[in-house]
């Protein structure tokens, strides 16, 4: 069976969105999977989660590109159907969500003092004290210069969460009324949308990321419609 290493999970949630999309494309193509926590992500190929080991023992890292693997090795298409201006809008939302929300996302959640009153002692707290505080410490600050590598983690708190309404904004506009984002079934769009706004929407960690998401109803609705389905 596939082994899916991924973060345990964090208030009975997976909390990345990342291994969150994974795992709701694994369900949609009803592939079996066995889930192994680690917490670790240097452990995995590329040194981030999420990774799979396949039957034949081969290790595939980067949920993109273990979607394509598993498509190809098991002859599933989710997206067979769909036209080329439909793939080319949910390629481009796709990048929406991954190179720019996910990043605005990891502010809010690790930096942003607010959430991290309450994301912190989720993460680390089950390690003994001077411990916990050490290892939460030196975490935090690898995302802080990570997000100032990546470039989003210079901008000011306004800048910050103005950009996560736009991104908000254009991705509740793309939904509309609709039931999902590219066809009249899910597709893979729907599990990297799912796997973003559920942990925006769903976990419960306060910011104001959750809070500019809790006023786009039909994003709501969706992602709490797609919760019961597919959680
Ligand atoms: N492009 C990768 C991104 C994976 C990713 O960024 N994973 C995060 C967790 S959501 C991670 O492992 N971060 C740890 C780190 O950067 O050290 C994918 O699609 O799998």
């Amino acid at each position: 069976m596939i082994k899916l290493y991924q973060f345990p999970p964090v208030f009975g949630r997976n909390v990345s969105p990342f291994t969150l999309k994974l795992e709701t494309w694994l369900r949609l193509a009803e592939l079996p999977y066995e889930v192994v926590a680690i917490r670790n992500p240097g452990q995995g190929p590329k040194g981030k989660l999420p990774f799979i080991e396949d039957d034949d023992g081969t290790f595939v890292a980067d949920s993109s590109l273990i979607i394509a693997h598993l498509s190809r090795t098991r002859g599933i298409d989710l997206d067979a159907g769909l036209d080329p201006l439909q793939r080319a809008q949910a390629l481009a939302l796709q990048r929406l969500f991954e190179d720019h929300l996910y990043f605005v996302g990891v502010w809010s959640r690790w930096v942003d003092p607010e959430a991290w009153q309450s994301f912190g002692p989720a993460l680390f707290g089950t390690l003994p004290p001077p411990l916990r505080q050490l290892v939460a410490a030196f975490i935090r600050r690898k995302v802080r210069n990570d997000l100032h590598a990546q470039g989003l983690g210079r901008h000011s708190r306004d800048e910050l969460y103005a950009m996560g309404r736009s991104d908000l904004e254009a991705i509740a506009t793309l939904l509309g009324d609709r039931p999902f984002f590219a066809a009249d079934r899910p597709t893979t769009i729907d599990a990297v949308a799912y796997g973003f706004l559920a942990n925006t929407l769903l976990v419960p960690i306060e910011n104001e990321l959750k809070r500019i998401a809790l006023g786009f109803p039909n994003l709501v609705a969706w992602t709490e419609a797609m919760d019961r389905r597919f959680a």
